[in-house]
């Protein structure tokens, strides 16, 4: 019976000097790792994908409250028992993320800017802008001010990518934008998707 007492040398060939070939490719993988860690910081800086850095504490309560005062001032109809508002451009507007639910419908215009503000009441929710590639994380307790243009005009759809529940699916949100003449498009996918390149 074999009884390995660390006094002697154990079987094998680990001690000898590693291959070139090794060596070479431990290389490789190191300059590799380096590479990622820098992408990093430079996506940061040059990716163009940050949010704006408008960053507020809130609380449901006052979050909501805020967007229904928006919602009173700019309603201009209703959707599937859902507010359908339409601010002026250059104005801060509210969306709100609820299981599960978004509200209002934002009716937007191509070309203006606007300040989307951006929370949840309860769970985490993830804004999904279909199908355009845009993305947001959702957390109650803070606002996100979120600076947008949307260039092309049409009829979008706000899919939560974040699990919240058993509704999860069914938590789909609109968002229209009207071209810059004020007319609403009623864009095609493949339009969309070719203007949004
Ligand atoms: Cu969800």
């Amino acid at each position: 019976m074999d009884t390995h007492t660390g006094m002697d040398s154990p079987r094998g060939i680990w001690w000898k000097p590693a291959h070139r070939s090794e060596k070479m490719w431990v290389a490789i993988a190191f300059a590799w790792c380096m590479v990622l860690f820098a992408m990093m910081p430079l996506w940061h800086f040059k990716g163009g994908q940050n949010p704006a850095g408008l960053r507020y504490r809130t609380t449901p309560a006052a979050y909501y409250k805020r967007a229904q005062e928006f919602i009173a001032t700019y309603r201009v109809g209703i959707d599937h028992g859902i507010p359908v508002v339409a601010p002026p451009p250059g104005s801060d507007i509210y969306l709100v993320a609820m299981s599960w639910q978004w509200q209002p419908v934002l009716r937007l215009r191509q070309g203006a800017e606007y300040t989307l503000h951006i929370s949840s009441l309860d769970v985490d929710h993830g804004f999904s802008l279909f199908p355009v590639n845009l993305n947001f994380e959702v957390v109650p307790g803070y606002d996100y001010g979120l600076r947008v243009t949307p260039t092309v005009a049409g009829d979008f759809r706000i899919i939560c990518n974040e699990f919240c529940g058993i509704g999860h699916h069914t938590m789909v949100g609109r968002v229209i934008v009207v071209d810059s003449a004020g007319h609403q498009v009623a864009a095609t996918e493949a339009a969309i998707l070719r203007g949004a390149r």
